[in-house]
């Protein structure tokens, strides 16, 4: 077929491969989500509808785009794992990067009523994205416990902060001042003396974030069916298995969580 003279132009489209043989991750993060929290009366400093809601909407983002080995969420911010081998869309960064995002703040739109129920939406979120690769399983592992620390170590924060603000009625600047220059240990002993909370019964969604990851799960149906030799339609019940994403809240910094679930990071993968 013959080329149009504006054909020239696609030249300007620049090459994004990603390398080869390297895991692709893809974090997305809520935009201005300071505001977006305080205008719809999120609760402080965990608000259990916004993180549902967030893994819902990774959940869909694993189901619908493909290769996903694995996601892990916390706050405003979801890091979703692209298999080293994916050859999806020819591995090209924007529409790995694209599809994500534009996925999952749809997701956020659409399933914002099933978590928030009368707290009206009252504007359109955004979400920014970025792309790492990361070329060994180490790499991804630290990545991954990076995040997985970020949490714990906010979380240890927020829960003293808003402590110190709700109960003892501490100004803001008054609880930041009260703990600055704390140690992680220290804030365990502010929670336990001074509120009776043990850091380690706070629950696990909160400390650890959510992991989502796919596996087997037997679904148990009932059918109807006709038997050849019989007039009457019957229910009989039938087991299915079928590969869902489950949320888990656990540690994945130690090695345990890898050694549990080897086929996250197997060779073909
Ligand atoms: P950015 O990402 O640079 O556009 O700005 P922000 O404001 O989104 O900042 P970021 O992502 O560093 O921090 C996340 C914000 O989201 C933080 O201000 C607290 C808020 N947030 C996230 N989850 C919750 C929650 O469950 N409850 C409340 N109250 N706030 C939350
Ligand atoms: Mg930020
Ligand atoms: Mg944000
Ligand atoms: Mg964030
Ligand atoms: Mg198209």
């Amino acid at each position: 077929m013959a080329k149009s003279k504006f054909e020239y132009v696609r030249d300007f489209e620049t090459d994004d491969t990603c390398l080869p043989n390297c895991w692709i991750v893809v974090r997305l993060d809520g935009r201005n989500f300071h505001r977006f929290a305080e205008q719809h009366e999120f609760k402080k400093p965990n608000d259990d509808r916004a993180l549902h809601l967030m893994t819902r909407c990774a959940q869909t983002v694993m189901q619908e785009l493909e290769d996903i080995a694995i996601a892990y969420g916390q706050s405003d911010e979801y890091s979703f794992v692209f298999k080293k081998k994916s050859k999806w869309f020819k591995r090209r960064a924007s529409k790995f990067m694209t599809h994500v995002v534009s996925q999952f703040a749809s997701s956020y739109v659409f399933y914002w009523k099933d978590y928030f129920k009368d707290q009206q939406l009252l504007y359109p979120p955004g979400f920014d994205g970025r792309i790492v690769l990361y070329p060994s399983n180490q790499n991804l592992k630290d990545y991954l416990s990076w995040r997985q620390a970020d949490c714990h170590i906010n979380n240890l924060y927020n829960t003293v902060f808003w402590m110190l603000v709700q109960r003892s009625g501490l100004t803001p600047v008054q609880a930041q001042d009260r703990l600055q220059g704390t140690l992680a240990g220290d804030k365990n002993e502010i929670l336990f003396s001074e509120f009776n909370i043990n850091y380690n019964n706070e629950p696990l969604m909160y400390r650890k974030g959510t992991v989502l990851i796919w596996q087997k799960v037997n679904e148990v149906m009932t059918k109807k069916i006709k038997l050849p030799k019989e007039s009457e339609e019957k229910e009989v019940e039938v087991t299915r298995t079928r590969t869902k994403v489950v949320p888990l809240h656990c540690d994945i910094i130690g090695e345990q969580f890898w050694e549990e679930y080897p086929e996250i990071l197997a060779e073909d993968s």
